[in-house]
C-alpha cells in the first residue's frame, strides 16, 4: 500500500472509530448488560472495510464525507451483528473473532443474540436520525439509503446468503440438507452473504455524496467486483492465513468441507480470479473517471491483504 493511501486509511478509520463510539447505545437509555456486549464486539478491532468504502465513495464523487458517516457506521454495526450471529454454536460455532473470544463465549448465547439484534436495529435508528436535517434533498438521500441497506442486510441479501449457506452445510431437524452448490450457486450465495453489504456500503456513500444515477450504477458494479474479490481472498486466507494475522480460526471452511474458491479452482486460479475482479472494477471506474480514486486503492488493499 502506498503511504498516501495508508494515511487516508488511518485517518478514515480514526473518524469511524470516533463516530462508532458515539453511535453505540449506552446507559441509562440502554441497559448496561447489552450495551457492554455490543461495545465488546464493535470495539474488538476489525478492518472497517465497509465504512471506509462508504466514505471513500462519498469522497470519490466529490461529496461531503460527513453526510456519509451515519451510513458508514450503520454498515459496520450490521457487519458486526452478522459476525456475532455467524459465530454462534447454531451457525459456524467459532470461538475466536477479531483476536478475541467470540461474544457468546464471554456473554452467553442469549446475550450474543440480543447484542446482534441490538446492533442491527441500532443501525437503522442511526440512519433515521443522522445526518440531522430538514433539507428535502438530504432527507430523500437518507430514505434511499435506508431501503438500500435494508435490502442488502435482509433476506434478499446477507440473511438470504447465510440461509443458503446454512441449508447446504447443515441438516435440518428432519435430517434434510440442501444439495451442494455448483460454482454458479456459490458465486450467488457469496454475492448475497458478503457481497451485498459491501456493495451497499459503497453505493450508500455515493448516494449521500450526491452522485448522479450513472455514477451510482458504476460504483455499484465496481463494488460488486470488489465484493467477489473480497470473498475469494477470504477463502485463500482461510487456507494460507495464520491465526495471529487473521484474528479468527484459519482452516475452518476447509475443515467443514465448505466449497471455497481455492478448493474449487486451486490456489493459483483463485488468486488470478481475484486479480481479474480488480481489473474489471478498474475498467468500470475508469468509465466514470474514478479509476484514480481511493476506491481503487481499497480494491488493491482487498486483494493484497493478509487479514
Ligand atoms: C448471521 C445473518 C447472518 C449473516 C452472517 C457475513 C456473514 C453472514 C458471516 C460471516 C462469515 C464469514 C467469516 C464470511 C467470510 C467473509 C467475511 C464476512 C469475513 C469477515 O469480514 P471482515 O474480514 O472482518 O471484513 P473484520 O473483522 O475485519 O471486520
Amino acid at each position: 500500500m502506498d503511504s498516501p493511501f495508508l494515511e487516508y486509511l488511518q485517518a478514515r478509520r480514526a473518524d469511524i472509530e470516533a463516530a462508532l463510539a458515539g453511535a453505540l447505545p449506552a446507559p441509562p437509555g440502554c441497559p448496561a448488560v447489552v450495551a457492554d456486549a455490543m461495545r465488546y464486539s464493535v470495539t474488538a478491532g476489525g478492518k472497517r472495510l465497509r465504512p471506509v468504502l462508504c466514505l471513500a465513495s462519498a469522497d470519490a464523487v466529490g461529496g461531503d464525507r460527513a453526510l456519509a458517516m451515519p451510513a458508514a457506521c450503520a454498515s459496520e454495526l450490521i457487519h458486526t451483528y452478522s459476525l456475532i450471529h455467524d459465530d454462534l454454536p447454531a451457525m459456524d460455532n467459532d470461538t475466536l473473532r477479531r483476536g478475541r473470544p467470540t461474544l457468546h463465549v464471554v456473554a452467553g448465547d442469549g446475550m450474543a443474540i440480543l447484542a446482534g439484534d441490538g446492533l442491527l436495529t441500532e443501525a437503522f435508528a442511526l440512519l433515521a436520525r443522522a445526518p440531522e436535517t430538514t433539507d428535502p434533498v438530504i432527507v430523500a438521500r437518507k430514505l434511499r439509503v435506508v431501503g438500500l441497506i435494508a435490502n442488502a442486510a435482509g433476506a434478499m441479501g446477507m440473511v438470504g446468503g447465510q440461509a443458503i449457506d446454512l441449508a447446504c452445510s447443515t441438516a435440518d431437524p428432519g435430517g434434510r440438507r440442501a444439495p451442494p452448490l455448483d460454482a454458479d450457486g456459490i458465486r450467488v450465495m457469496h454475492a448475497r452473504k458478503t457481497g451485498a453489504l459491501i456493495r451497499a456500503s459503497a453505493v450508500a456513500g455515493a448516494i449521500m455524496g450526491g452522485a448522479g444515477p450513472g455514477t451510482i450504477d458504476q460504483i455499484d458494479a465496481a463494488a460488486a467486483e470488489l465484493g467477489l474479490a473480497f470473498q475469494i481472498v477470504d477463502d485463500i486466507l482461510d487456507v494460507e492465513g495464520v491465526l495471529a494475522h487473521l484474528g479468527k480460526t484459519p482452516g475452518k471452511d476447509a475443515a467443514a468441507g465448505k466449497p471455497t474458491y481455492p478448493a474449487l479452482y486451486g490456489l493459483a486460479s483463485a488468486r488470478r480470479m481475484a486479480a481479474d475482479c480488480l481489473e474489471r472494477a478498474e475498467t468500470t471506474l475508469r468509465a466514470t473517471g474514478l479509476a484514480e480514486s481511493r476506491l481503487m486503492d481499497i480494491g488493491r488493499w482487498i486483494v493484497n491483504r493478509s487479514n
